[in-house]
């Protein structure tokens, strides 16, 4: 797919709204040039005010317009290109492919404080709080009930936004090494073998800069 679009991310280590967008691209095959402005870093603020009004990452920019925030932008794409299949195409499924990506979009505020996304780290007998569980429960509700109905391999059959949207957390549990269902494993193992996420994480750890907040 042809088009002169760039997509404006934060530290690919650490920006799980920032790999959202950018999974769905790069899987969909959606051509891209890419701007990486590291989180915390002093002239952070600058360099996004060049681009993002919100002054947060990501930002997509198609010639003179701006889309910011990861949910916007992939609904951009979906209507800018509709062979991308971004949402299911029956319209009940669509209904709750919707649903399920703006509960991650707008919650699970527990797991996302307790498990910070560090594509570089591995734990192994990290010890999850109350919060974070209850959300953990809640995504595997979501993603079990999903993959009986669609037999996946991603959660409506073919990748879609919600895909794209629950990527990061699926990252979070391989690295925080969370027990789950068998399910949730393969759905996590779909999305950790995927050639798009194989090369953020490539991109992940040839990165310099660290962030202490986000390294447990
Ligand atoms: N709701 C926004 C959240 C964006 C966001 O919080 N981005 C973080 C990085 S992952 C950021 O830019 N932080 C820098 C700041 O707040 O100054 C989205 O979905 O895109």
């Amino acid at each position: 797919m042809k088009s002169k679009l760039t997509l404006v991310i934060g530290n690919k280590n650490y920006s799980s709204w920032s790999l959202r967008p950018w999974i769905f691209m790069k899987h969909t095959g959606i051509d891209f040039e890419e701007i990486r402005i590291p989180l915390y870093d002093p002239k952070f603020d600058q360099e996004i005010s060049k681009y993002s009004p919100s002054g947060k990452v990501p930002v997509l920019l198609d010639g003179d317009l701006e889309v910011w925030d990861s949910l916007a932008i992939c609904e951009y794409l979906a209507e800018k290109f509709p062979e991308a299949k971004a949402w299911p195409q029956e319209s009940t499924q669509r209904a709750r492919a919707r649903s399920i990506a703006s509960e991650m979009h707008s919650g699970f505020l527990g797991m996302r404080h307790a498990l910070p996304m560090n594509c570089r780290k591995s734990f192994q007998d990290f010890s999850v709080s109350t919060e974070a569980q209850e959300d953990i429960d809640r995504i595997q509700q979501i993603w079990n009930d999903c993959l009986q109905k669609s037999q996946g391999p991603w959660l409506f059959g073919h990748f879609t936004i919600a895909d794209a949207m629950f990527a990061p957390v699926a990252l979070r549990f391989s690295i925080y090494n969370i027990s789950l269902t068998e399910t949730s494993c393969l759905y996590v193992d779909t999305v950790k073998k995927t050639p798009a996420i194989q090369e953020w994480i490539t991109g992940a750890k040839n990165e310099t800069e660290v962030i202490p907040a986000f390294e447990k």
